[in-house]
């Protein structure tokens, strides 16, 4: 039999069973994803949890093996623990992660519903993908302009119509596309960029990498620093300003702060920001003159911001573009993301999508995402955020479902120190992770491959029927039933399922919103195995309205760039104009980007993420004339340390990475099997990045960039033991 199923890397079709399993694309798909093929090798892998388990408090958490026990002793385990906590406060149920496709076994939607209706819990805010954005673009451009510029920039087909330019800070990543948050049926992504580079489009790539230009696009390497960005975009300014270029009449009419700009730009010359980024003052005047002369799209990836003052990228990149004044043309201004999510540009519905509903979480307390260790190591401190002072909570009871903080936080090793400090870890989890082995109580949850769901992600094209392809793993049970089990313990099954089956719901939320969307009825739906999503519109042009002449939310109704707001907060690490904030310097700016043989830390044992691997280790390139004074061969086992920690990694040398840039992707799974020769033998970039915040304003995660030395690394080589289950042995 084949069935229809969806991950967040693209829908797809599988036939086969237990190790025999086989994935195939959706037929209809013009560009389906290569991490399809990790699928097959994950699904009955070694590492898989089988049975519930209880850790053997011996040495502590993260350092102790499990013991395997029965569904009714685990679950009277957790429902004791949860009645047990002093306040809900207590309880940290933030549970940041990206877990599955499917929009009613979504993991964090049924741990928040749970915990929600138990009482309430610590939340966490915001996301390690947007931390800066998502706090600072509300200043700038109103809370409804940062929804547009985060969630509904303007669409590919516009610019594969109109931009002549694209100057893209962090390139045009194909490899990142292929994924978007619950699935896309659709790739059309690449197609995009090719019809775009017939019609004329060229990029300019400004960026450390020069493979962050896809292949599809034509155009130039502008090889930048890392970190160094901001003195390019304020440089691009001043070039624009003193040439007479620069658009003073939109500066005036749609921004405040535009002559604070101007004056502000006056000594950041192309030579300053040349010292700066390594990129010759004679380019940056060359990109100036070629950014007026047609229509220009000015973006700024993801990763600018996931850094330490990642406000400041955001910032400056839209002054550069307010100063060239296109904003609200199409193709032309400014943009976020292209080539870092699959539905950035890629179109839209005009309404919701089904999901398990929530209800209100009754705790008021909450951290931004990427302070979580620091809410488990300082109870009862104050931390800045947003011009407020929040307190941490005193954290009894972590529940963790569906994501992997000891792949996505930064310094691993303050993190497990973090862990060991409140009273119960509560994880579930398909596999074995590193944040499974830092719990007490580890559940195994069934996959996307064992239940039925629907699957649809932002701007996609379809709803899927996502059919079980499998008899769920072991004893792995949903997530919906585990907390159905769990909520009917502590007195409110009901409440929590509303009397309903995962099926039934699934046939609820489906039935509840296809109607006015003229869609078929549920069984019929399921038969086709897909439906296409009516009202689809791919014209989107960011800040058309604004530009006609409705006013922003700002306080001022314009783009701030001047915010009297933040200036007011006093926060000397993120003032009220953009700013430069020089990085400090470093033998090797390692860049920690998206993996393209994965989604992050996930099906790190399938076929595509295993085939990449150096001598098994996760690969690290770097540029051969940094290689060479340092006595580094192409294929040698390195050690990459700094002052935080040390792991080894595989080495490719390649000129794709200019000198003194090296880099090495996140998610190889962390290893922290042999302590005496490095933090992690495995390649986990995040035992090398630092724990703290964007700046006071948005706390957001920094750990795009870490600053280490390399050196080959001579003794024996130890086994990768990550996906060693730590099971106690009798
Ligand atoms: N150094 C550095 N670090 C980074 C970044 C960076 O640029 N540099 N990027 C950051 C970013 S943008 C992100 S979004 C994060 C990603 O961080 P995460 O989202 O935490 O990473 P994933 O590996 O996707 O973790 C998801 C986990 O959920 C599990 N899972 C899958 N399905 C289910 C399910 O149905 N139920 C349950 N309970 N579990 C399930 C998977 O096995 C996996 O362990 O990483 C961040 N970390
Ligand atoms: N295949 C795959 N795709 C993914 C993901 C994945 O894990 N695997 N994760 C998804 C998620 S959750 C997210 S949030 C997005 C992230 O999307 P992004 O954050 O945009 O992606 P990254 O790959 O981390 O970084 C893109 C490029 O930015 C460049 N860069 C880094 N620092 C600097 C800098 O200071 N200046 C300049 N000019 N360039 C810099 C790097 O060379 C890097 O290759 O990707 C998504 N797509
Ligand atoms: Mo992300």
């Amino acid at each position: 039999m084949t069935v229809t199923s969806s991950s967040h890397w693209g829908a797809f079709r599988v036939s086969g069973a237990g190790t025999g399993l086989r994935v195939e694309p959706r037929p209809g798909d013009p560009d389906p994803s290569p991490l399809l093929g990790n699928i097959p090798a994950a699904h009955r892998h070694r590492s898989r949890v089988t049975r519930p388990a209880l850790r053997r408090a011996r040495a502590g958490r993260g350092y102790d093996s499990f013991e395997e026990v029965g569904w009714d002793t685990a679950l009277d385990a957790v429902a004791e623990s949860l009645s047990s906590v002093r306040d809900r406060s207590a309880i940290f149920g933030g549970s940041y992660g990206w877990a599955s496709a499917g929009r009613f076994h979504h993991a964090q939607s049924q741990l928040h519903r749970f915990l929600a209706l138990g009482g309430g819990y610590t939340a966490s805010r915001n996301s390690y993908s947007l931390g800066a954005s998502l706090v600072a673009f509300p200043h700038l451009v109103g809370a409804r302009g940062a929804h547009d510029v985060i969630r509904a920039g303007t669409d590919w087909p516009v610019i594969a119509r109109h931009t002549d330019l694209i100057v893209a800070f962090g390139g045009i990543r194909t490899a990142n596309t292929y994924v978007t948050p619950g699935g896309r049926a659709t790739h059309d992504f690449r197609g995009h960029l090719r019809r775009a580079t017939a019609r004329g489009l060229r990029v300019a790539s400004v960026s450390p990498l020069r493979d962050d230009l896809s292949p599809e696009l034509a155009g130039d390497w502008l090889p930048t620093r890392p970190g160094t960005d901001v003195a390019v975009m304020l440089a691009l300014i001043h070039v624009l300003a003193a040439e007479g270029l620069a658009d003073l009449d939109f500066l005036r009419r749609h921004t405040v702060g535009g002559d604070r700009l101007l004056a502000g730009v006056r000594d950041r010359t192309p030579e300053w920001a040349a010292g700066e980024s390594g990129l010759p003052a004679g380019s940056i005047v060359d990109l100036a003159y070629r950014m007026a002369a047609g229509r220009t799209l000015v973006t700024v990836s993801w990763s600018l911001q996931r850094a330490p003052h990642g406000e400041q990228p955001l910032w400056a990149g839209l002054a550069l573009a307010a100063a060239l004044g296109q904003i609200g043309l199409p193709g032309g201004g400014f943009g976020h993301g292209y080539g870092s999510m699959g539905d950035v540009g890629g179109g839209s519905v005009p309404y919701g999508l089904p999901a398990f509903p929530q209800v209100r979480n009754p705790v008021a307390d909450f951290v931004p995402c990427a302070l979580v260790a620091d809410l488990l190591l300082r109870p009862g401190e104050e931390f800045d955020y947003d011009g407020a002072r929040h307190t941490f909570p005193d954290i009894e009871l972590v529940y963790w479902a569906g994501g992997n903080p000891f792949h996505h936080h930064q310094d691993l090793n303050r993190l497990r120190r973090a862990f060991r400090r409140p009273r119960t870890v509560v994880v579930h989890e398909p596999y074995w992770t590193a944040t499974a082995r830092h719990a007490d109580v580890v559940l195994p949850v069934t996959t996307t491959l064992e239940r039925d769901d629907l699957g649809v992600g932002r701007g996609d094209t379809h709803l899927v029927a996502m059919r079980a392809a499998d008899t769920p793993y072991a004893e792995a049970r949903d997530e919906y039933d585990i907390f159905a089990d769990l909520a009917g313990r502590l007195g409110y099954r009901e409440a929590f399922t509303e009397g309903r089956t995962a099926a039934d719901w699934l046939r609820h939320l489906y039935e509840g919103w296809r109607v006015p969307h003229g869609l078929p009825g549920y069984d019929e739906f399921r038969a086709r195995g897909e439906v296409p999503l009516p009202g689809r519109r791919e014209d989107a042009v960011l800040f058309a309205g604004f530009r006609a002449g409705r006013p922003l939310d700002t306080p001022s109704g314009r783009i701030e760039l001047h915010s009297a707001t933040v200036a007011g907060f006093g926060y000397a690490d993120c003032p009220g104009s953009p700013t430069y904030f020089p990085p400090e310097p470093a033998p090797i700016v390692l860049v920690c980007n998206q993996p393209a043989t994965r989604l992050h830390s996930q099906l790190d044992m399938g076929a595509v993420s295993s085939a990449s691997k150096i001598r098994g280790r996760e690969p690290l390139r770097m540029n051969p004339a940094d290689a060479a004074v340092r006595g580094i061969a192409d294929g040698d086992v390195v050690r990459v340390h700094n002052d935080i920690g040390s792991l080894l990694a595989g080495v490719s040398l390649t000129d794709a990475c200019m000198p003194g840039v090296a880099q090495l992707s996140t998610g190889a799974w962390f290893d922290p099997s042999a302590p005496g020769v490095a933090s992690c033998v495995h390649g986990n970039p995040n035992v090398l990045t630092r724990d703290a915040g964007t700046s006071r304003l948005a706390q957001g995660c920094t750990g795009q960039l870490a600053r280490v030395e390399i050196s080959r690394h001579a003794g024996p080589v130890p086994p990768v033991l990550a996906y060693e289950p730590p099971l106690e042995t009798t």
